[in-house]
């Protein structure tokens, strides 16, 4: 009876992981500013995907529907080459190792996502919802904003790895990352401040229930094999 719990459990384990949704974590209270109240400050980050989109459920130490003048954005390192310095919205955040996308979104005025890539020279936008792009989209609820994005506007395929960071920021043009899901430590020391992301790997997995029912069968197999 005990093992039989210990391989549902197991099983269960398994097709966790093999579902495609990783659960990134950050420190509570590691920005240099409250202000916001919680909203600047991330908590955790859910990254999973399907065959067309992949989804960030960014959740942060604040009420984003009484707090509403925070930006939520995420930079993705998904070829090679990229804009080492810079990104879509010219906000003093770069990726050193080369940013191929960028997504910028808003929780007031009705929400918004803007999805960037760059092109070799320059960041082009590629589709907003302001636009009504098909498979973008953006909702906010309590502590968390949930961003979506076709991986086919992002450039991005199934099966390969991409890096990527999260960041808050301000309702200032010239504001920067307030918050990075990948630094554990204080990203910035004033607004305006200039900083780096903190690369964190994300794996788009193929078809997740197909994938996971192949998992589940070869632990199956191995299981009659022991016998
Ligand atoms: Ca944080
Ligand atoms: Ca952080």
């Amino acid at each position: 009876m005990m093992r039989t719990a210990v391989t549902i459990a197991t099983l269960a384990s398994i097709a966790g992981l093999a579902s495609g949704q990783v659960v990134y974590t950050d420190t509570v209270g590691d920005t240099f500013t409250t202000a916001g109240d919680g909203i600047l400050d991330i908590v955790q980050v859910e990254v999973s995907n399907t065959l067309d989109d992949i989804t960030f459920v960014i959740t942060v130490d604040g009420d984003v529907d009484a707090t509403d003048w925070g930006k939520y954005l995420v930079i993705i390192d998904s070829a090679p080459g990229g804009d080492t310095a810079g990104n879509g919205w010219g906000r003093p955040i770069g990726m050193s190792q080369g940013a191929n996308n960028w997504l910028g979104s808003w929780v007031d005025g009705g929400n918004g996502l803007e999805a960037y890539s760059w092109d070799g020279g320059a960041w082009q936008l590629d589709g907003s919802t302001n636009d009504a792009t098909p498979g973008l989209s953006i909702t906010k609820g309590g502590n968390t904003v949930t961003l979506t994005a076709p991986l086919a506007l992002l450039g991005i395929v199934v099966g390969q790895d991409i890096e990527f960071d999260v960041f808050t920021s301000g309702g200032g043009e010239g504001d920067g990352a307030v918050d990075s899901l990948g630094n554990p430590g204080q990203q910035i020391g004033d607004w305006g401040d200039f900083s780096e992301a903190f690369p964190l790997v994300y794996t788009v997995v193929p078809a997740p229930g197909v994938f996971a029912l192949g998992l589940l069968g070869g632990v199956a197999v191995a299981t009659r094999r022991r016998r």
